[in-house]
């Protein structure tokens, strides 16, 4: 069925909440736009039949773009073979090492040669596992550390993450960047397999770092490494990225879970993983009924589906790991795609620093989250997730830091906000991050955000480099951030 970016412009916010609640639209990270001529409107992904319904019922709907036409034309932009482990050819050296992804076992000077301005597509499944090998064979071999991951995929990937790191005191802060969660949002392991080499290069060769028009000094780039553990788990769900760069639908964003063709659910295929994790995962018991909580029951939603338990999906169970493995982890930044947003605690409800009661433990409030203020739906404020006040001061900050760096790169704005700014969730990582220390005080608090980066899943390569330049900067100046500010964290060290 082909899948429609649509415009969707509705009268009232009632009507944009019925978009999630009543039609089940899968709506972009974007957020509602409003004029006193038209209404309220919003982004949204939608197949023929919902596109009649919805125009049926009252609202205006424009399509945008033919998003599988699209997304055949961004599957031309999936790098062929395996960069990292082809000796280039004479005639291809140019084109091999101009791309963000370096041939196996380069010494340091050539590194330095690779140029992200000529690198022309995306990283495949098997170039990403490839690039943390690479990333953690020499010259690397003393600051890194490959961590094969334990749980294999429904089809069989085994995937791995890797830590960086120069000493191993107890008292390093670590830091968490997960990627590749949602199969069509690309970029979000590239970025993260940037990152890396940059990082990697920098430190050895004891350089300045220079994205677009932001230059981190060399100083920065050796106390970022000297002081943290960065852990880089860049792609969660390989099967769902194969699946979405080869198969006719694109624009695919769980897992690839088989059920077998006996169960209720038929052969649906899928869970969404940002929906798996044990954060109020039961939302029909956690929220309030008319709460437009973007997640589903449905194991055949195209979208949403939770799956038949917290934690039911080996790739949930992967980035969990990480969590319980590395007890010195005090910040967590998932990157997704799109909406050019820094999301920070909490995306159930709104935040409130004054009842410490009312928090998502709290069985008495079953029944009454996710009606956000600004939704202006009955049952606003009646309930609002609890962030100490000092925490969600740190977590504005840490987010406008993020922002800024963005910007210094090429003038790109993102705003920083609240997770539930758009729509309220159920079961995700971020939250489940920042959660595991209200659960049990012996879990170190972990800041935790989204990044949205871009306006598109699969923006055309040029332009996602520059995004990749962009939101690196920002995951450099987070760490800086924490190697800053040592007094503003309450750590526990790992064991
Ligand atoms: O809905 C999501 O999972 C994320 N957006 S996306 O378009 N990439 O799917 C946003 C998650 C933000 N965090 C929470 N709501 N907790
Ligand atoms: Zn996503």
């Amino acid at each position: 069925m082909t899948r429609y970016h649509i415009k969707i412009t509705g009268q009232s916010k009632e009507a944009m909440a019925d978009l999630i609640r009543k039609y089940k639209i899968n709506i972009f990270n974007h957020g509602i736009s409003y004029s006193k001529e038209t209404g309220y409107s919003i982004d949204a992904m939608a197949v023929l039949d919902d596109i009649q319904l919805l125009e049926k019922n009252g609202y205006i709907v424009v399509i945008l773009e033919n998003l599988d036409e699209s997304g055949k034309a961004s599957q031309k932009e999936v790098g062929k073979g395996n960069r990292y482990t082809q000796q280039p050819q004479p005639q291809q050296k140019q084109r091999s090492l101009s791309s963000p992804f370096t041939p196996i076992s380069p010494s340091a000077s050539e590194i330095s040669s690779v140029a992200l301005d000529n690198a022309i597509s995306y990283l495949n499944v098997e170039e990403v596992e490839a690039a943390l090998s690479v990333a953690t064979s020499a010259p690397y071999t003393a600051i890194t550390k490959l961590i094969s991951l334990p749980e294999s995929t429904w089809e069989g990937r085994q995937c791995n993450a890797i830590k960086i790191a120069n000493g191993n005191d107890f008292e390093r802060p670590g830091v968490y960047f997960l990627g590749g969660v949602h199969a069509r949002e690309w970029g979000s392991s590239d970025i993260l397999v940037y990152f890396v080499e940059q990082i990697e290069k920098a430190y050895l060769e004891n350089t300045d770092l220079t994205l677009g028009a932001k230059n981190f000094s060399a100083s920065d780039i050796q106390t970022i490494v000297n002081t943290l553990d960065i852990i880089v788990f860049p792609q969660a769900n390989p099967d769902g990225r194969n699946y979405s760069m080869t198969s006719t639908d694109a624009m695919w964003r769980k897992n690839r879970r088989i059920r077998s063709p006996n169960s209720s659910s038929g052969d649906c295929v899928g869970v969404d993983i940002n929906r798996n994790y044990d954060f109020v995962w039961d939302f029909p018991t956690c929220f309030n009924p008319s709460a437009p909580v973007h997640t589903s029951t449905d194991p055949c939603d195209h979208e949403v589906y939770h799956g038949s338990s917290a934690f039911s999906e080996p790739e949930t169970r992967n980035t969990k790991w990480i969590f319980d493995k590395f007890k010195n982890i005090g910040f967590f930044i998932d990157i997704h795609s799109h909406g050019k947003d820094i999301l920070y605690s909490w995306g159930d409800d709104d935040d409130q620093t004054t009842n410490p009661n009312m928090n998502f433990q709290n069985p008495s409030y079953n029944g009454q989250r996710g009606i956000i203020d600004s939704s202006g739906l009955p049952g606003a404020s009646a309930y609002k997730e609890y962030i100490p006040s000092s925490d969600l001061d740190v977590a504005i900050e840490l987010g406008n830091t993020m922002r800024d760096s963005i910007k210094a790169v090429r003038g790109t704005s993102y705003t920083v906000k609240s997770a539930d700014d758009l729509y309220p969730t159920s079961g995700a990582s971020d939250d489940y991050a920042y959660s595991r220390h209200f659960k049990d005080v012996i879990n170190n608090k972990i800041f935790a955000y989204t990044i949205e980066w871009g306006t598109k899943f699969q923006p055309l390569y040029p332009e996602m480099k520059k995004i990749i330049q962009e939101i690196t900067a920002a995951l450099i100046s987070f760490c800086l951030w924490i190697c800053n500010n040592p007094q503003r964290i309450s750590f526990i060290g790992e064991n």
